[in-house]
Formats: C-alpha cells, sequence, structure tokens
C-alpha cells in the first residue's frame, strides 16, 4: 500500500468526469499528507545530526498543496515540483526511502547521489527534476505542455512556485507563452506569505492571481490549507486543458511555517501571523473530515512505514565515485539534420 501511487477513483484518462472523491480517496489524502510531513521532519532531524549536506528546505505547512493538486494528475501527465511540493513526488509513487537516501547523498537516492535535497525528479514516475527556486520550472511545464499539444496527447503539466516568482520576468513570459499558445499547462502558485523575508505587501501592487486575466486565462484563488478545494480547483484545471481549454492560474493562499531554509530562523514573521496559521494546520483540519479510527489507521501506518524506510535509507551506500559521470550525457550523439533528431519529425513534417 505504501509504495502504490493511489488516484482519484473519478479521474480516469482521457477526460476527467467529475471531481468526486471516494473515501479511499480522502484517506489517500490525508495520508499522503502525513507521508510528507513525517518525510520532512526526519529529513530534518538527520539533517541536524550531521548526515544532510548543505541546507534543508521543505514545505511544513503547505501539505495540502502539492498534494491535492497533484492527486488530479493521471499517469501520462508531467509535473515540475519544486522544493516545497515533496507530496508530489510522494503522490506520484516515489518512496520516503528513496527521498531520505537523496537528501543523504547516497546511492539509494533518486538521482544516485548526484545531487543533494533540490533538483530530484524520478522520470519514470513523470516527476520533472527541479531546474530553479524561481519560476524557471514554469518554461519547462510549457515545453512538456507544448510537446504534448503538438502530438495531440490529452496530457496536462502542472508546475508550482512561491509568489516571489511573480515577481521575476521568467513568470510573465511563462504565462504570456501559455496563454498565446492555449497550452496545456496548470501553474499552481503557492502563496506562503514570504518570499524569503519579504512579505506579500512588498511583493506586488496587485493580487497576482488577477493578472491571469491580462494573458487571456482563467485565475482562480482557493484556501492552500484545505487539500479538497486545492483538489477541485486542479481537477478543474486539468480537465479544462486536457479538453484544448489552455492554461490556469491557481493561487493557493498558505503560509511557509519553517524558515526559508533549515538555517534561517524566520524571526521576521510577526508571532501573531505564524499563530493566526497554526491554527489552520492542513492535516488537523483535515482529519476531521474522516472517522477517529481512519486517522488512527493512517497516523499508525505513516510511523511505521517511516521508520522501515528511514532504516532503508541509512543503509544505502554512498555512491561509487567511479560512476559521477553515468547518467550526467547522453551515450550516443545523434548529428543534427540527422533523421532521428527529435526535432525534424516536426521539420520534415
Ligand atoms: C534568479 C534567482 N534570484 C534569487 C534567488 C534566491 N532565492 C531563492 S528562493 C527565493 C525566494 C523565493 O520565494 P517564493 O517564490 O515566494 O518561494 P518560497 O521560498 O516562499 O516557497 C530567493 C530570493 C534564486 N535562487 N534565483
Amino acid at each position: 500500500m505504501a509504495t502504490t501511487t493511489a488516484r482519484p477513483a473519478a479521474l480516469g484518462h482521457p477526460q476527467v468526469a467529475e471531481a468526486a472523491l471516494t473515501r479511499d480517496d480522502r484517506i489517500a489524502l490525508l495520508r499522503y499528507m502525513h507521508l510528507m510531513r513525517a518525510t520532512e521532519e526526519r529529513a530534518l532531524t538527520l539533517y541536524r545530526q550531521g548526515k544532510v549536506p548543505g541546507s534543508y528546505y521543505d514545505g511544513r505547512g503547505q501539505e495540502a498543496i502539492s498534494v491535492g493538486a497533484s492527486f488530479a494528475l493521471g499517469p501520462m501527465d508531467r509535473a515540475c515540483i519544486l522544493h516545497r511540493d515533496l507530496g508530489a513526488h510522494l503522490v506520484r509513487g516515489v518512496r520516503p526511502g528513496r527521498v531520505l537516501a537523496q537528501f543523504m547523498g547516497r546511492a539509494g537516492g533518486v538521482t544516485e547521489g548526484r545531487e543533494g535535497n533540490m533538483h530530484f525528479g524520478d522520470r519514470e514516475l513523470g516527476c520533472v527534476g527541479m531546474v530553479s527556486m524561481l519560476p524557471d520550472m514554469m518554461l519547462v511545464a510549457c515545453g512538456l505542455a507544448l510537446a504534448f499539444q503538438m502530438r495531440r496527447e490529452p496530457r496536462v503539466a502542472m508546475t508550482w512556485f512561491g509568489e516571489g516568482s511573480t515577481a521575476n520576468g521568467v513568470w510573465h513570459e511563462a504565462m504570456n507563452t501559455a496563454g498565446v499558445r492555449k497550452l496545456p499547462v496548470v501553474f499552481v502558485l503557492e502563496n506562503n506569505q514570504f518570499a524569503y523575508s519579504t512579505p506579500n505587501d512588498h511583493e506586488f501592487a496587485v493580487d497576482p492571481v488577477e493578472r491571469a486575466a491580462g494573458y487571456g486565462f482563467p485565475g482562480v484563488k482557493v484556501d492552500g490549507n484545505d487539500v479538497e478545494a486545492v483538489f477541485e480547483a486542479a481537477a478543474e484545471a486539468c480537465e479544462r486543458a486536457r479538453m484544448g481549454g489552455g492554461p490556469t492560474l491557481i493561487e493557493a493562499v498558505t503560509m511557509r511555517m519553517h524558515g526559508h531554509g533549515a538555517h534561517d530562523d524566520m524571526r521576521y514573521v510577526p508571532k501573531e501571523l505564524f499563530e493566526v496559521w497554526a491554527e489552520r494546520d492542513p492535516i488537523e483540519r483535515y482529519e476531521h473530515k474522516l472517522s477517529v479510527d481512519e486517522v488512527e489507521s493512517v497516523r499508525v501506518s505513516v510511523r511505521e512505514e517511516l521508520e522501515r524506510e528511514t532504516e532503508w535509507a541509512l543503509e544505502q551506500p554512498m555512491p561509487d565515485p567511479a560512476t559521477a559521470g553515468d547518467g550526467v550525457f547522453a551515450d550516443e550523439v545523434t548529428p543534427l539534420g540527422d533523421g532521428n533528431a527529435p526535432w525534424s519529425r516536426w521539420r520534415n513534417g
């Protein structure tokens, strides 16, 4: 159960019928949120023990967004996942042990020790490794969506980013490209109130969700601490994208409950603001939707799974330095103009 990718029963390919969540779907949503939190808590402990090199970045308090949005995707869709969105990796089937091994630079990690806790993604599960914390992944998602559109495939590309990205030029380029070409792409803006230490009122004069209309597509604002609200908005956006209706910008309003990274004590966050958001914890809120027994069984199974997965991750060796170059470059170079070059299919008709 732990390693399977639960999909909402109502969501089948090629089109989304309606976003009706079953009881099992709801249990899966809670389970993935718990799994994300437990994995990140464990990663933080490993970081403090000196086992995770560099800094460490998590998505504490934002679990409903990556879990709810990615739950609306089908197996053939693609996800460009950022550093606050571990839930999306888990929903797509990445085991927590591989994530922990990844953070520790072990051979059992997703990139087999070639990277730390940022730029990883299991391509076979449709997860694209992160290029940057800023909006560059929006353009990667646009590229994927353009390929789906050209091949007439009913597939969707989804990506996440913080509200700080909306002040970066690439954000506007991606919004424009998606709007002009009506790309099957879903942009999930995680407004967690701060871009590092910069608060919302120093980031933009107009709520960025309103900008979507200026680029010719819908912008939808949802409670980012309500996993079902995020899922419903994402399912609708995916359906529109699959039907040829183009992109959607979803603004999910939330709060970053940890510092920007493990090195940041977030002393710039007003205590009262933090307390208000602590009352809106997405996991605690969602637990009220399920029975006491269901909640307890999710908690116990996640706890047990994390123990097993941590043990497995710690057993993984460091990578063999002789393999450092493996997979970094393509084994064979295809000369330009060769019939096998990816673009020649389009150019030669
Ligand atoms: C082009 C560029 N500028 C600045 C940075 C440094 N930086 C990394 S994340 C970040 C803030 C991002 O804020 P936001 O987009 O709101 O995401 P959050 O961290 O809040 O999830 C900054 C300034 C960077 N990595 N790249």
